[in-house]
């Protein structure tokens, strides 16, 4: 036999050879709890039949480090208020978070909801979600979200210290991040911002496993991620994501850094897994029980699946309460704080007394005078009413600050040099700020509003539905509603925004007529404590058409702006600029002997809630038209099968308004028209 021809040991891979090496040096107490979480991951997913074990059995030493040496955190009391955020944002990796919660003695995490991981009304769902348990800062999954929330987070801190004072905030964020999570144009935008504003608090760990779902990393990614990292103004350190102390070492130095740091942890994929770690094989599905018991076996793990040993729950359930001492003493300063009250109030989501005193004023002034303003300014108009009695109203615009009206005058820009300023220039980051903001809403003491136009909304869509899943207090101040902003043209004309919008569950969506539904759609948006809120707002001016501002009818979604002169021939439903042609076609139709009424539909998730008796009254009996200046889509809901819909049929074009509105017909005149074609 030739040498070369050889029988040898089967060849293994690179990652198996370091593995090896890895699991060769001395057990250290804290390495053996890092491998509960290992454990606890194998054995979720295992019994759960699906789930992604790598990424926990890769970030188990790093995560350890972190949450038993640095994280600022009390498991008696996930919730107070000057803890660490900690944001897992690689959220496939679901299961590390909950062992941490499990095996650091939180209550709501016990065995039993472990080994329900991922079933029906377990909080151990398949991606972490905010509500299902307090430990869990905001809900991950989508990749880049999570990072990009945590900016925001970051952003409220320093915010609120600036407010409050250093000694009621004074926390860290602490990210884990995969590949992904770095790959996702998101999360370009909020680094960007955080090394822009300086976040010397936000500390990203990166499982720089070289690993995703497709192999090895370098199939599609060959920038040098550090260097990215370092010109946004971050600082960067690059450690062996196994070794304990040299990730504490990290850690410390991020914690002295006056730039946000990324950490690049160099791990293997399914740590401990004979076969399949440092392969995508580990990354979303069971090990299967072969190389699960395998994986355990170099590990020495010897307890049953779901079993911990006593001497390493104890020291997961000291490390659980690390943080007690100065939950404490922390409480002891809030007691006696001049701002407690204040503090508490603002945290708690409660608005301030009186907050809608000066509104209710411009209102009732609003309703006198009836000016002809673009709903855009009328927007402005509440926030200037608003704003300075709601001190966590944070607003902002990406790069439209002039456009979308946000801005009141006076409110200083929110800055590395300022962070108690209050307003945001985003810079052109329409989903870096979406994100950003609902790590605001969910950091707590801030109600965060935004600015871009309408037609942007699918730049930001990501993030608005995760603040609608998480039911979050965040309001989008979305202008240039229409073809009605002109010669721009059709990219900047949404035509099926609205109606992407308003599927969403649990969002928002107002598009209100005039000065007084401006004014409402905004008490309304602040008011909500439990979801977020879209303002379509128009560029173009619109006549007042309330002459009342008593009741806020915006409240119920849509109702009767002008009864009809006689018994109903036809209602014509409309929404924000198209109610003025409504009303004009009414005018034109009762001249004709034509009795009509018009009925104002700014908020279609609110009217839904309406009870049955209610949506009769105010949509009749009679022959429905809906005149809105976009895609149709939706409004059989409303208008039945028989219903006329004037609106838009495809894209807009660029002109003067007026041409627009004739030119796809939508006008009195063309309802008159559809009207009597019906009714004669
Ligand atoms: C926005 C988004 N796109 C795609 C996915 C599906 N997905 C889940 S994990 C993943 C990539 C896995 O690679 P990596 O982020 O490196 O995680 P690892 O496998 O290392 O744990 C993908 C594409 C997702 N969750 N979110
Ligand atoms: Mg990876």
């Amino acid at each position: 036999m030739e040498p070369d021809k050889q029988p040898s040991t089967p060849e293994r891979s690179p990652a198996l050879l370091a593995q090896e090496a890895i699991l060769a040096r001395p057990v250290t107490p804290e390495r053996r709890m890092a491998d509960a979480i290992r454990a606890l991951a194998i054995d979720g997913v295992e019994a759960a039949k699906s789930g992604h074990p790598g990424m926990p059995m890769g970030m188990a030493d790093a995560a350890t480090v972190l949450f038993t040496r640095f994280l600022k955190h009390d498991a008696a009391d996930p919730r107070w208020p000057d803890r660490d955020r900690f944001v897992l944002s690689a959220g496939h990796g679901s299961m590390l978070i909950y062992a941490w919660l499990h095996l650091s003695g939180h209550a709501g995490m016990g065995v039993e909801e472990l080994r329900r991981f991922r079933q029906l009304h377990s909080p151990a769902a398949g991606h972490p979600e905010v509500g299902e348990h307090p430990g869990i800062e905001t809900t991950t999954g989508p990749l880049g979200q999570g990072i990009s929330t945590a900016v925001g987070m970051a952003m409220a801190e320093r915010h609120l210290a600036a407010r409050f004072g250093k000694s009621l905030v004074d926390h860290r964020t602490w990210v884990i991040a995969s590949d992904g999570d770095l790959q996702e144009g998101i999360s370009h935008e909020a680094a960007s911002l955080a090394g822009h504003f300086g976040l010397g608090k936000l500390t990203v760990l990166w499982d720089d496993n070289h690993i995703s779902i497709d192999g090895d990393t370098a199939i599609s990614v060959s920038e040098d991620t550090l260097a990215r990292f370092r010109a946004y103004g971050w600082a960067v350190r690059r450690v062996d994501g196994h070794d304990h102390e040299a990730i504490a070492a990290a850690l410390n130095a991020a914690t002295k850094s006056r730039k946000p740091t990324l950490i690049a942890c160099r791990t293997i994929i399914g740590f401990s897994a004979p076969k399949k770690a440092g392969t995508a094989g580990s990354h979303g599905a069971p090990l299967g029980p072969e190389e699960a018991a395998a994986a355990k076996a170099a590990l020495g793990w010897e307890a049953g699946p779901f079993e911990v040993p006593d001497d390493i729950r104890e020291s997961w359930e000291a490390a659980g309460k690390r943080g007690g001492g100065t939950r404490r003493s922390w409480l002891k300063r809030l007691a006696k704080h001049p701002q407690r009250a204040e503090f508490e109030r603002a945290m708690a989501g409660k608005l301030p007394e009186r907050w809608d005193a000066a509104i209710a004023e411009w209102k009732a002034k609003a309703v006198a005078e009836k000016p002809k303003i673009a709903t855009r300014i009328a927007s402005q108009k509440a926030l200037e009413a608003l704003v300075p009695a709601v001190p966590e109203l944070i607003g902002g615009s990406a790069d439209l600050t002039g456009s979308n009206n946000t801005n009141v005058k006076g409110v200083p820009a929110l800055s590395a040099e300022n962070f108690g300023g209050r307003f945001v220039h985003w810079g052109i980051r329409e989903h870096g700020m979406a994100a950003a903001m609902n790590g605001m809403a969910l950091h707590g003491g801030i109600i965060p509003y935004s600015g871009t136009f309408l037609v942007f909304s699918d730049y930001m869509r990501p993030s608005i539905r995760l603040a609608a899943l998480m039911r979050q207090r965040v309001v989008h101040v979305l202008t240039h509603d229409s073809i009605g902003l002109g010669e721009d043209g059709p990219t900047h004309q949404p035509v099926e925004h609205l109606a992407a919008l308003r599927v969403i569950p649990n969002l928002h969506v107002f598009r209100p007529a005039d000065v007084i539904e401006t004014a409402e759609a905004w008490e309304l948006a602040v008011k909500r404590a439990d979801g977020p809120s879209v303002l379509a707002l128009s560029r173009q001016n619109l006549p007042a058409v309330r002459t009342d501002a008593g009741e806020n009818r915006t409240a119920r979604g849509g109702y009767v702006l002008s009864e009809a002169s006689g018994e109903r021939r036809a209602t014509l439903i409309a929404t924000g600029s198209e109610v003025e042609i409504a009303l004009a076609a009414q005018a034109a139709l009762e001249e004709a002997g034509i009795p009509v009424a018009v009925v104002s539909l700014p908020c279609w998730e609110l009217f839904a809630l309406q009870d049955p008796t209610y949506h009769d009254a105010v949509l009749g009996s009679a022959l429905r038209v809906g005149i809105e200046a976009a895609l149709e889509f939706g409004w059989s809901r409303w208008l039945g099968p028989d219903g006329i819909f004037i609106g838009m049929q495809g894209f807009g074009a660029s002109a003067p308004a007026s041409d627009l509105y004739k030119h796809f017909g939508i006008t009195a005149d063309a309802v008159v028209a559809a009207v009597k074609r019906r009714v004669n």
